[in-house]
């Protein structure tokens, strides 16, 4: 992978090349998350962490309102006009960069017309956030090239809804928080209701090895929406057994045993996972401050059987991932990481570990499914900004 100043460099290049002026580049990270899944639209708690592959855009204001945007990787350009905004996307990539700037113009900012070039490293339908990397990094652009202030909860809302309201995934919060607002070297403790956040350090002796299951997940098809409706259904008939609660996050584990008959079977484990996998994620918290990575990846291992049993977002590809990691030495604990249905798997791994536990994996996994497991190491990064191209 080449530098970022380097991918930088070659983004702004383009750019030179393509609109004949030169242009200032913002970035934004995909995401990792440690534990904390499905729990962020259920006004829960996540623990993700900024990766250090990112979505680059250089951009450049123009005269008019119009948005270009040439994307490297599809080698193809879409134009939009501000002021004759379509209402929603069409199902195709620049639905995550128009949606953004509609979002944005709907805040109540007024945008200037700019030139947009995008590039990127993160895996794509990997499950790492690259659409919220790309919508976090053009909100950045665009507010820059209007000479707006990039506020990075503020930014993170916009591009949620460019998501729910514009792309049509009723996503939470997590992914776009964290591009906006990653800390490097740290995970972050998200209360997706406050919006809120505290940093975690990742212990300088851990590693996050991510391993690409290379099936790809499918839940912006209907699944992720699904499994949302079923936590709705949960909090509708539990309501008036328990009091004006306004989501699963206000329900505690014994509260749902309780009224466990109140609730059909498949509705009630759907909510199980979520009412213990918050509880999971202020364990993890704890352990990681503490010191304490057995536990913490044993919080990871629980919400990995909580995600198969209970939610039903994994497969056999990822299971077998999760599964085989955590029998190896020197992993603390391993589970699938983000919406699910395929995508990867993250692993807390002692530092001196990693290359073995790496090789491992992709043995095992070719022995087992004939696919090639890709293995990488994280190393948490900041949130959106502006890239020095002299880095
Ligand atoms: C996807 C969504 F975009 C997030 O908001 C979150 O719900 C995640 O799945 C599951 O934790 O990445």
């Amino acid at each position: 992978m080449a530098g970022l100043g380097a991918q930088a460099r070659d983004v702004a290049q383009d750019f030179l090349l393509r609109f004949g002026r030169s242009a200032r580049v913002s970035r934004a990270p995909g995401r990792v998350n440690l534990i904390g899944e499905h729990t962020d639209y259920n006004d829960g708690f996540v623990m993700p962490a900024a990766l250090d592959f990112s979505t680059l855009v250089a951009a450049a204001p123009r005269q008019d309102r119009t948005i270009r945007v040439y994307s490297l990787f599809m080698d193809e350009t879409r134009a939009f006009d501000l002021d004759a905004p379509a209402p929603s996307g069409r199902h195709d990539w620049s639905d995550y960069v128009f949606g953004v700037a509609a979002m944005l113009e709907t805040s109540g900012l007024r945008l200037a017309g700019a030139d947009l070039v995008v590039g990127s490293d993160v895996p794509l339908g990997a499950g790492l956030s690259s659409s919220a990397a790309l919508e976090v990094a053009v909100a950045h652009a665009l507010l820059a090239a209007s000479g707006l202030p990039f506020e990075p909860v503020a930014a993170a809302r916009v591009a949620q809804r460019a998501e729910n309201d514009f792309v049509g995934m009723r996503c939470g919060i997590m992914d776009q928080y964290i591009a906006a607002c990653g800390v490097a070297g740290n995970a972050l403790l998200i209360d997706c209701r406050s919006l809120d956040a505290r940093p975690v350090p990742i212990a300088p002796t851990l590693r996050l090895v991510i391993a690409n299951s290379h099936v790809r997940h499918q839940h912006a098809g209907g699944d992720y929406n699904d499994r949302r409706a079923a936590c709705e259904e949960g909090v509708r008939l539990l309501r008036p057994l328990l009091g004006p609660i306004a989501a699963l996050r206000d329900v505690t584990p014994a509260d749902l045993e309780r009224h466990r008959r109140a609730l059909p079977d498949l509705v009630f484990r759907r909510c199980r996972h979520i009412v213990t996998e918050n509880a999971r994620v202020l364990e993890a918290e704890r352990a990681l401050k503490a010191g304490d990575f057995e536990a913490c990846g044993a919080a990871m291992n629980a919400s990995q059987r909580s995600m198969r049993d209970d939610f039903a977002i994994t497969c056999p590809e990822i299971d077998f991932l999760a599964d085989f990691a955590q029998g190896l030495a020197g992993v603390h604990g391993s589970r699938m990481t983000g919406g699910g249905f395929g995508g990867c798997t993250v692993s807390l791994v002692e530092a001196d570990a990693v290359e073995s536990v790496g090789r491992a994996l992709v043995d095992a996994y070719r022995l087992a499914f004939g696919l090639h497991a890709e293995v990488f190491v994280c190393a948490p990064s900041d949130g959106a900004g502006f890239v020095d191209l002299h880095e």
